[in-house]
């Protein structure tokens, strides 16, 4: 599931794109089609937040038309979609964008974002201004809004009465299933386990057979994915606080009227908002929920993985393509 493009490669593919004839309108109807490919399953709360909220709103000029659980698009390959002109909409991340633009891995380092009110303060900021123009120009992808994933937490087949995870170094040896690409495989190393990329819709599987020892989610996803049902412990790094854009084909958004764009993006954000309340509900009410399934849910030395994590970031590749200075504006924006 890794994506092999290159950033070249997307040059040329946008630019393709513009010269095909617009596909997402339907004649009849007049309305414009607004496919959305994602991973998540129609009861992840950003999904339940779309049909609710988003769907309805763009209906007069809009049918909105969600596919789920990688039914349409696998996991990674949205991007290139859209950019082929072959998809209208998506649920991207910082890691996947950070494939064809190294910078953005800056948002999917561990421990940058504290909360979902700092992500939304780093995503409105002008800081955020040269990203979202660069993902524009060279994807023709457009961010809507924020939404938010949530803390991201190990969640382990062993119980913790054999494996106690205090520390980086008890994760040694241990096989962590980590998205494809390399800003999540290299939060999975320096959270000091031994990372794999494995595409979402084959976790469960994964961990039922023993391909892997564990996986990191936020409870709502561990709940929503079952994943309790194969696994015996979560603990609670929240090593990242984890985000997803709501993105668009820019050429698709382009060819609405100044009054149905401003409606479209009011419908982002009043779905973003709507589903960012609910997980964070849901993150509250889930560790009582996964006790109750006879899991062992507890929270390490988080300073050790903190710095660990941190240490392991900045001294990388990944943080030599991060803005000078960025690191101190995004800390500025936080509590
Ligand atoms: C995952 O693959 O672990 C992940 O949580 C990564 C996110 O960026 C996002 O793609 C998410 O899966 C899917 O939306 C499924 O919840």
């Amino acid at each position: 599931m890794t994506t092999h493009l290159t950033r070249r490669t997307m040059l040329s593919l946008t630019a393709a794109a513009a010269t095909l004839p617009f596909a997402g309108r339907s004649q009849a109807a007049d309305k414009v089609t607004l496919r959305l490919s994602t991973p998540a399953s129609d009861t992840d709360q950003r999904a339940v937040a779309l049909v609710q909220k988003f769907g309805p709103a763009v209906s007069s000029f809009a049918t909105f038309e969600p596919h789920w659980n990688a039914t349409l698009f696998k996991q990674g390959s949205e991007l290139e979609a859209i950019a082929r002109g072959n998809l209208e909409m998506a649920i991207t991340s910082a890691q996947e964008l950070a494939v064809f633009m190294p910078e953005f891995s800056i948002f999917a380092a561990g421990y940058v974002h504290q909360s979902a009110a700092h992500q939304v303060k780093v995503f409105q900021d002008p800081l955020m201004d040269p990203f979202k123009k660069k993902v524009e120009d060279e994807l023709g992808v457009k961010l809507l809004s924020v939404m938010y994933l949530g803390r991201r937490q190990l969640n382990l087949r062993k119980p913790k009465s054999e494996l106690t995870v205090m520390k980086p170094e008890d994760l040694k040896g241990v096989t962590l299933r980590m998205p494809g690409t390399d800003a999540w495989q290299f939060l999975g190393r320096a959270l000091g386990a031994n990372p794999v990329p494995m595409a979402f819709t084959e976790i469960y599987t994964g961990l039922q057979t023993g391909a892997i020892d564990a996986q990191d989610n936020p409870l709502p996803t561990v709940v929503d994915a079952k994943f309790y049902e194969v696994t015996k412990q979560v603990c609670m790094t929240s090593h990242l606080v984890d985000l997803n854009y709501l993105a668009m084909s820019k050429k698709v958004f382009d060819k609405l009227g100044a009054e149905q764009q401003a409606a479209l993006q009011k419908a982002a954000d009043d779905t973003a908002d709507f589903g960012r309340q609910n997980q964070l509900k849901k993150e509250d009410e889930l560790v009582a929920f996964l006790k109750g399934k006879g899991l062992d849910v507890y929270e390490p030395d988080l300073a050790a993985f903190r710095s660990h994590v941190q240490k392991a970031f900045l001294s990388s590749d990944l943080a030599a393509a991060w803005p000078k200075g960025l690191v101190d504006k995004i800390n500025a924006l936080g509590a």
